[in-house]
């Protein structure tokens, strides 16, 4: 492993610090964290409360080293006790950071996102990340749009991005890195995440329901990694599917067990594209009822 202060310039001007992403649900948070890394670390898909768990993300260069927080999309009204877990998973991750990134969907600023807003820390840095830019349809909607932000938000920088395609994700990367205290790197230069390749696993299959399924089933999933060995020449893993009711588990596992097999079979390629090595994996699917609202199973399960 590389020590620390490998990649420091000037150990005097060096940057380091947390930089927590939030936002409402579904506005990009999990795509910009794998943009400003350069790794699909976080799961992603075009529906809502995909992100569960905090995944920190680090990037380390030649002046600065940035841990970016992925946080859940912060929900509204009452959910249940997984949505309760995941939006104190979100003001956890605000205690603990040095810089705050907001993203928001630009030309669309809501109610949900001001319930965000009351959210932000006060003497925490602000930046906001005003992505999808590519999906304006008017390109002069933009400038007004920007300005009522800064009013409403004062923050430290506006960048508009759009992170699926990249667009202008170094600028926002610069500007985060300058907002971070100057000090010493808190991790090893080569150090990637804060997670093991076990959690993982876990979540590239989450990723695939979140994927494949409909719209109602994916929330009525949580996937537990049951075994995870390291072999000297494949990693082997064993996973369920945990589901709510004996009906899901018919379509989670579809004719002849054909969608098992392909969500099994792409959660597998992306583990084995991130952990750089192959891998044997099998899932299983079982019904535990109201998982969901069970505080001792959301423990177990790591929420
Ligand atoms: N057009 C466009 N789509 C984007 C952009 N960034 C993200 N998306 C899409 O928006 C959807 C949601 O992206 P995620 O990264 O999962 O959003 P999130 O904020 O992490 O969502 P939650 O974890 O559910 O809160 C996906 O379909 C992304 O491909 C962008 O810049 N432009
Ligand atoms: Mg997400």
């Amino acid at each position: 492993m590389t020590p620390v202060g490998d990649a420091v310039a000037g150990a005097g001007s060096f940057r380091s610090g947390h930089a927590a992403i939030i936002g409402r649900p579904n506005v990009g948070k999990s795509t910009l964290l794998n943009r400003l890394i350069g790794q699909r670390l976080s799961i992603t898909s075009r529906k809502p409360q995909t992100t569960r768990h905090r995944i920190c993300g680090i990037v380390t260069d030649a002046h600065a080293q940035c841990a970016f927080v992925d946080t859940p999309g912060f929900q509204a009204g009452r959910g249940n006790a997984l949505a309760a877990a995941m939006n104190r998973t979100v003001t956890r991750a605000l205690a603990e950071v040095d810089v705050v990134v907001f993203v928001v969907v630009a030309g669309r600023y809501t109610e949900d996102d001001e319930r965000v807003a009351k959210l932000l820390p006060k003497p925490v840095p602000l930046i906001v990340a005003v992505n999808k830019v590519d999906r304006l349809a008017e390109r002069s909607a933009l400038l007004p749009f920007l300005q009522d932000l800064q009013a409403r938000l004062s923050p430290r920088a506006l960048v508009p991005v759009a992170a699926r395609q990249g667009f202008q994700v170094a600028s926002l990367l610069q500007e985060i890195e300058s907002a971070l205290p100057v000090r010493p790197p808190l991790y090893p230069a080569d150090q990637l995440t804060d997670r093991d390749e076990r959690f993982f696993a876990g979540e590239f299959i989450r990723e695939k329901i979140f994927r494949l399924l409909g719209d109602e089933l994916p929330y009525a999933t949580a996937v537990v990694v049951d075994k995870f060995e390291q072999m000297p020449k494949l990693r082997r893993i064993h996973a369920t599917i945990l589901v709510d009711k004996p009906s899901h588990k018919a379509i989670v596992v579809g004719e002849s067990g054909e969608r098992l097999k392909t969500i099994a079979t792409q959660a597998r390629k992306e583990m084995e594209a991130l952990f750089e090595g192959k891998v044997f994996l099998r899932v299983w699917v079982k019904v535990r009822r109201g998982w969901a609202d069970d505080a001792a199973q959301l423990e177990r399960l790591g929420y």
